[in-house]
């Protein structure tokens, strides 16, 4: 059920990002958003998001054009010439005036993305990327609701070079009974799972180590 939610959320957001890219409209991007608000019942009467903080310039984009914007671009002026750098892209995808999808960057590199994905208002998921682009870590925020305590974490590696880059899951840690400290692990090599450790007095250390699937 939420493998299936966070595809389809992707997919959606991968949409308005190709849409944000081009500056041109796409039909798909219209059907998808006009289902999710549909399903949420949002009204447009819904006010905006607030976006921007001091400082920063701000520019609206209403990609399904409902003449609601969905999607903001924030820029910060950088250097004596005060030249703006975007510093984070947000989107409403679903128009009920909350932001379900924020991108940080850094130096025109993308740093984090967050997302949230049952619309609540609430970041559920957040990738984060190393100064090259490469994702090294996933933050889920499924069970807990403290911000700085994930439940579940993916850790992953570059293999490869160039053309046969890949990013590969290398570790899962897992805070099953949501005290802030891992009591889960996941150890991967070569796309398998190697082995297990569970720390089940949930004193911070492993107790059972069990062999993976290898
Ligand atoms: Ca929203
Ligand atoms: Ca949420
Ligand atoms: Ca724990």
């Amino acid at each position: 059920m939420l493998r299936k939610r966070y595809c389809f959320f992707l997919c959606l957001v991968a949409l308005t990002w190709g849409l944000a890219g081009c500056g041109s409209s796409s039909e798909n991007v219209k059907k998808e958003a006009s289902k999710v608000a549909a399903k949420s019942g949002v009204s447009t009467q819904i006010p905006e998001p607030v976006v921007g903080a001091a400082g920063e310039k701000v520019k609206k984009y209403d990609l399904n054009k409902d003449k609601r914007p969905d999607l903001w671009k924030v820029y910060v002026p950088k250097g004596p010439k005060k030249i703006l750098a975007l510093v984070r892209i947000e989107i409403d995808l679903d128009a009920n005036g909350k932001i379900d999808v924020r991108r940080f960057y850094k130096d025109n590199s993308k740093t984090r993305e967050e997302f949230d994905l049952d619309f609540d208002g609430r970041f559920d998921v957040i990738h984060f990327f190393d100064d090259k682009g490469n994702l090294f870590k996933k933050a889920y925020f499924m069970r807990s609701r403290n911000p700085r305590r994930p439940d579940l974490l993916k850790y992953y590696e570059v293999v490869g070079k160039k053309k046969s880059k890949k990013i590969v899951l290398v570790r899962k840690e897992r805070d099953d009974n949501l005290d802030g400290r891992v009591d889960y692990w996941e150890y991967w090599e070569n796309g398998t799972l190697d082995r297990i450790g569970r720390d089940t007095d949930f004193d911070g250390s492993v107790d059972v180590w069990e062999k993976g699937s290898r």
